[in-house]
């Protein structure tokens, strides 16, 4: 899949200084916490990461040096070397110098990997006491180093020759202690987000090296299998349902889908869903499309199959989620996030797309595989079983009660003095219609 749109040097937009960055920094990195403070990382990684889903990078490494010195490197093309026509400036120090730039808001390339703040290398330029870039590109490598929230120290140089084969982009800073609250990586943050961004991206390998201590940690993910991988993992101290996880992928208009999943016989479901490789724990149209999916195409195929009866109640949402591990992963041109924290889906036409991919897959599955669709169905008859009786248990109870509560209260009438001396509750003797007989 390689990217055709290759505008390089000439689409990026100038638009702010980084000045506004170090001034509020919360309103591009969400805070400056301990969360902040790695979305430096992800900045970065994001841009090796969309590299790679441009098919140009295999390998992305994270090293942590002492004194919380963050190296990424990827074996990409390398960031273009040339002269940017709108700033007059070297297109990497465009790239690391003015907010925006780096094809965002270029119309040029298509990022997919922005993170909640998706405004990259610029911003983590301003937010380090250091940066260097080198880029192996065209047989040469080139430097240059920012320092002070950003700041050049000189122009962008050829530092070396290198092998014309050898190309990519290496970053490496140092985050400004002046704006974070703290400036010290955290191992468990780094492997779980790495991680799960190898999940998520088929086929990248990404290591992670820690050498603030010895001995040095070292981990690397390469997921080839991607989101099936992931499922088999979050499955793995359950029973499963089934064998094969289900995987749909689909792609209209440039947004892409890809659903992973399998049953174990809990009663739990882990649903987790993503858009541009950002969590989406409160969910959207990707995730909406496909939950309306599975509960159509669980009842249409259980009926026709006949394993759900005609005189069965539909299977609800909750019944077929019973038990379910699934990833949703959508990829959007143009993504649009809502909700309280910004981590919803909201773009409308992607319910139906999420819908008819799934939809049409998952129906394809079980007609291949009709022991496995068997076993899922009558999962969700049983949770149907297990909801019905709960609700008939619960309005039994509701209605036991209810009639004690009218037996006691049925007797009961309200007083009629004002003074609260008088107000003692009347108990009703004898008459139902509570009218005559009162006493205290
Ligand atoms: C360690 C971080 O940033 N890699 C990276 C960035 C770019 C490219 C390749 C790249 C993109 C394009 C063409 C393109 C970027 N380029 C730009 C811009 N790794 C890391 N690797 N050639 C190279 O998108 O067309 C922004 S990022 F704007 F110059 F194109």
């Amino acid at each position: 899949m390689k990217d055709e749109n290759n505008y390089g040097d000439s689409a990026i937009q100038v638009l702010e200084g980084l000045e506004a960055v170090r001034k509020r920094p919360g309103m591009y990195i969400g805070n400056t916490h301990i969360a902040g403070l790695h979305h430096l990382v992800w900045e970065i990684v994001d841009n090796a990461v969309d590299e790679a889903l441009a098919g140009y990078c295999d390998d992305i490494e994270v090293t942590v040096e002492p004194g919380n010195i963050v190296t990424v490197k990827d074996d990409g093309r390398g960031m273009p070397t040339g002269i940017n026509k709108k700033t007059g400036l070297s297109t990497i120090e465009t790239i690391f110098t003015v907010l925006h730039a780096g094809g965002k808001f270029g119309g040029g390339g298509y990022k997919v990997s922005g993170g909640l703040h998706g405004v990259g290398a610029s911003v983590v330029n301003a937010l380090s006491d250091f940066l260097e870039v080198y880029v192996y590109r065209d047989g040469e490598v080139h430097y240059q180093r920012f320092e002070n929230g950003g700041k050049p120290v000189e122009p962008m140089k050829v530092i070396d020759k290198c092998d014309k084969e050898r190309t990519g982009t290496t970053v490496k800073f140092h985050p400004d202690e002046t704006v974070f609250e703290t400036t010290e990586f955290d191992f468990n943050i780094l492997s779980k987000r790495l991680q799960e961004m190898a999940f998520l991206n088929k086929g990248i390998r990404i290591i992670l090296t820690d050498l603030r201590e010895e001995p040095k940690k070292e981990i690397e993910y390469i997921y080839n299998g991607g989101i099936i991988e992931y499922v088999q993992m979050l499955n793995k101290n359950n029973t499963v349902l089934h064998d094969d996880v289900i995987y749909v992928e689909g792609k209209v208009d440039d947004i892409s889908i890809e659903i992973a999943c399998q049953y174990n016989t809990s009663y739990q479901s882990q649903l987790y869903s993503f858009a541009n490789n950002i969590h989406t724990p409160e969910g959207g149209t990707h995730e909406d499309g496909v939950k309306q999916a599975l509960t159509r195409v669980l009842n249409s195929y259980g009926k026709n199959a006949k394993i759900l009866k005609d005189s069965d109640e539909s299977l609800t949402g909750e019944d077929v989620r019973e038990g379910l591990t699934m990833i949703i992963s959508c990829k959007h041109p143009d993504p649009q996030f809502e909700g309280q924290t910004k981590t919803k889906l909201g773009n409308s036409e992607v319910r139906k797309i999420g819908s008819d991919i799934f939809g049409n897959g998952l129906e394809r599955f079980l007609m291949e595989n009709p022991d496995q669709a068997k076993n899922i169905i009558e999962k969700a008859i049983l949770a149907s079983n297990a909801r019905i009786a709960a609700k008939k248990a619960r309005e039994l109870t509701r209605r036991k009660s209810d009639l004690d509560v009218t037996n006691f209260y049925g007797k009961l009438s309200d007083c009629k003095s004002k003074d609260p001396k008088e107000c003692e509750i009347f108990l009703v003797e004898g008459d139902s219609a509570g009218g005559s007989a009162k006493k205290g």
